[in-house]
């Protein structure tokens, strides 16, 4: 067993890290204040490759493996959880899923630009009466022959006004149930589809997230991914990938705070000494340095078993499960040490703590984890 990075997963961890102090970190607070989406950053995540990590060469990708990509959602998310989200997004849910599930001429269209960065792209499985009921589609795909005609609402949907490129998940066939369900690939811009308003949310403010409203939007059948009722298990297994870049973020926005609270704890005095020296912080980070290193093991582990070919739905809801609780009572952790200044923005561990909050909700709740895990180890 080798725990170690090879030389190029610590540059690419690396240029991460100095990419998230330099160009993330001077105005993370701003941002979040003014639910400002990070334009300009992602603009050159496009130029560093990080948009579309693990995609072959060949459609304009960096060709890295998985651990790389959690590497760099690991040092990005310690710093700025609304940028990563958009990186997940955009890896493990778009670029993923076209590139395994695409046909060519979708690879050469759409591929080739979302993993430059020069767009990027939003995966639209939530509705206002399916989230963790997946299979429970009411927005429609009708079948019209050489087209599909769109109705209904979309939910919660990251990079829903600055996408250009959008994967739609709808019913095709309601009597066959998950199996009649489609993924469909709609541009923005399309008569009928139409962008609602954004959401004022609690954490990940600078990352746009809007509802999305379809009114009989035409897409041609060649944007359907893959055969026709693939699209539950499309939804499915891009989750699955998608969940390791969640647990990814979450561990780094655990880790992000740990180490504001390690380095606040070394210069703040009380009672006539480094608050570190008082027993009840040294704990408190005893017990954050091991829950962090124990999701660091599930994150990369589910990271592994996507690059050697093993089956990674549970270790990925496993990493997701654990590594998302860490991020919410370490954040928590982090703010108390901070005492006072914990709960002033400057200090940044409040925002974090806002940010993790999300990593227990998205791309499957918690409890959707524990179904997912509980299924797995029964069916033995
Ligand atoms: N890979 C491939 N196929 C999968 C799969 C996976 N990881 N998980 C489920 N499926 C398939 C099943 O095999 C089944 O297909 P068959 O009937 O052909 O065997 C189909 O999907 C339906 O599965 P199941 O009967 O288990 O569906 P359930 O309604 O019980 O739901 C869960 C399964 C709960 C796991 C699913 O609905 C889910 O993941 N929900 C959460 C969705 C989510 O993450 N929402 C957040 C939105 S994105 S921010």
């Amino acid at each position: 067993m080798d725990f170690s990075l090879t030389e190029e997963q610590q540059l690419i961890q690396q240029a991460a890290r100095d990419f998230a102090q330099n160009d993330l970190f001077p105005e993370v607070i701003e941002r979040d204040e003014e639910q400002r989406f990070p334009k300009e950053e992602v603009r050159k995540m496009g130029e560093l490759g990080f948009l579309g990590m693990m995609v072959d060469p060949k459609y304009g990708g960096s060709g890295l493996d998985t651990l790389s990509y959690v590497l760099v959602m690991e040092e990005l998310s310690k710093v700025d959880a609304s940028s990563s989200v958009i990186v997940s997004v955009n890896n493990s849910l778009v670029c993923w899923g076209l590139e395994t599930y695409g046909t060519e001429e979708q690879k050469e269209k759409y591929l080739t630009k979302l993993s430059t960065g020069e767009i990027i792209g939003a995966f639209c499985l939530s509705e206002p009466e399916a989230g963790s009921d997946a299979t429970s589609q009411k927005t429609t795909a009708l079948d019209k022959g050489d087209h599909y005609v769109i109705n209904g609402t979309k939910n919660w949907i990251t990079n829903g006004s600055s996408a250009e490129v959008y994967l739609v998940i709808a019913q095709t066939d309601k009597d066959k149930r998950h199996k009649g369900i489609n993924a469909l690939i709609v541009e923005k811009g399309a008569e009928g589809f139409e962008i609602g308003p954004k959401e004022n949310k609690l954490g990940i403010r600078g990352s746009d997230t809007h509802s999305l409203i379809f009114n009989d939007v035409k897409v041609p059948k060649e944007n359907r991914i893959g055969e026709d009722g693939f699209g539950f298990k499309f939804a499915m297994k891009t989750l699955a990938g998608g969940r390791i870049g969640i647990a990814a973020q979450a561990l780094g926005i655990a880790a992000g705070a740990y180490e504001l609270a390690l380095k606040y704890s070394k210069e703040r005095k009380a009672f006539g000494t480094e608050i570190s020296n008082h027993q009840a912080i040294a704990f408190k980070l005893a017990d954050m340095h091991t829950q962090i290193e124990a999701a660091r093991h599930l994150v990369y582990k589910a990271a592994w078993d996507k690059d050697n070919g093993n089956n990674y739905d549970l270790s990925g809801a496993m990493a997701k499960l654990y590594a998302s609780q860490v991020a919410m009572e370490t954040t928590v952790e982090a703010v108390q040490i901070h005492g006072g200044n914990g709960f002033v923005k400057d200090y940044h561990v409040e925002r974090l703590m806002r940010d993790a909050k999300i990593t227990q909700i998205y791309e499957g709740t918690s409890e959707i984890q524990k179904i997912v895990i509980s299924r797995s180890i029964l069916k033995g």
